[in-house]
């Protein structure tokens, strides 16, 4: 039997690189660095519950290493990975108050910074359920060769050069899109390799799922209230009730709706009236990778990508999905809007 070709992830992206004749190869440089970062950590969150096992319960391991929280190493990964590579600025985290510049002359003169959560959903990682880590490139903007300053990081999202994320889950997938389109890899654990396992991908118009936080419900404002009222009940267009799904890793819930069709819900509560997801590592890159497959996301007032960041953790309320669902939850929206 002949096997098919199977693309892996580097020769994909140098395949997609070659589209653009102008193009330096530090695009294709820098995913494949955030890939090989990625490989490592799944290596950790594949054995995460055999610490005790082991008896690594104390801060140091039987290397004589530091046990680190997972999202600790999986930060020190990327950061690692990126700062010795050779098209990366610099980068912000979730996990760090500031950003960090790389001040060597490779890094300087390199044109792109990167942002990441590096382990979404990591209050699942005690339980076995799967996580991920979201991440999301933009071309500086100050001169190459300088020093970076934050103007390079609080750019708007559409600006955004590809963005992406890797869920660590019943296999390890790593999806990435640029304005080419969307595409996935899933890991072959038997070769260390990222193979091409969904080409094209394409968020289904419609869908059946409705992914929110119901303990929360007393909290949302009455539009949102009124849209979950839909999604619960049968109406004549949509085919309802759909079907309520909330991991409690917005990464795999976002993965499975953009695959299957569904909508993913963030709103803004009293507790938290800003929302709790990070425009910048967390709601950028997924609302990148969902428009370019034909899906939208808002903060109920405006496009997720065309808001102007001011500080790099700043938060806001999240919507995102399949475009008709999201059409749906507009029209709910738009009275509330209007008062
Ligand atoms: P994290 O980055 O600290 O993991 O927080 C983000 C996560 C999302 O993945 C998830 O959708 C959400 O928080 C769940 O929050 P809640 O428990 O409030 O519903
Ligand atoms: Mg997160």
């Amino acid at each position: 039997m002949v096997n098919r070709k199977v693309f892996t992830l580097d020769e994909f992206t140098l395949r997609e690189m070659r589209a653009f004749p102008q193009a330096t190869g530090e695009l294709a440089g820098l995913l494949r660095d955030v890939g090989l970062a990625a490989k490592r950590v799944n290596v950790e969150v594949n054995k995460a519950g055999l610490v005790d096992i082991l008896g690594d319960t104390g801060d140091v391991n039987v290397q004589g290493e530091e046990v680190k929280k997972l999202d600790a190493f999986a930060n020190d990964q990327l950061i690692g990975v990126l700062q010795h590579g050779i098209s990366c600025a610099g980068i912000a985290s979730e996990e760090l108050d500031d950003v960090v510049i790389f001040d060597n002359d490779i890094s300087k003169s390199s044109k792109y910074i990167c942002m990441f959560d590096p382990l979404d959903g990591s209050a699942n990682i005690d339980v076995n359920v799967s996580i991920g880590t979201i991440f999301s490139v933009y071309r500086r903007v100050t001169e190459t060769g300088t020093s970076l300053t934050i103007k390079d990081f609080l750019q708007p999202g559409m600006r955004q050069v590809a963005a992406g994320y890797i869920i660590y889950g019943s296999s390890t997938i790593l999806v990435y899109a640029t304005k080419r389109g969307v595409n996935g890899f899933t890991l072959d654990p038997s070769i260390g390799e990222f193979c091409l396992s969904h080409p094209d991908i394409r968020c289904p118009q419609n869908g059946k799922m409705y992914s929110v936080n119901h303990g929360n419900f007393f909290q949302y404002t009455d539009a949102v209230k009124k849209y979950i009222d839909i999604c619960q009940k049968k109406n004549k267009t949509n085919g309802g009730p759909y079907t309520q799904r909330y991991i409690g890793s917005m990464v795999s819930d976002v993965h499975r709706n953009l695959i299957k069709g569904g909508i993913f819900m963030y709103p803004a509560t009293d507790a938290k009236p800003k929302g709790k997801l990070r425009l910048l590592y967390e709601c950028n890159p997924l609302a990148y990778i969902v428009e370019v497959a034909g899906g939208k996301a808002t903060d109920g007032k405006q496009r997720i990508l065309e808001k102007q960041p001011t500080e790099l953790h700043e938060r806001t309320p999240l919507f995102i999905g399949s475009a008709t669902m999201m059409a749906e939850l507009e029209d709910c929206l738009a009275n509330e809007n209007e008062h």
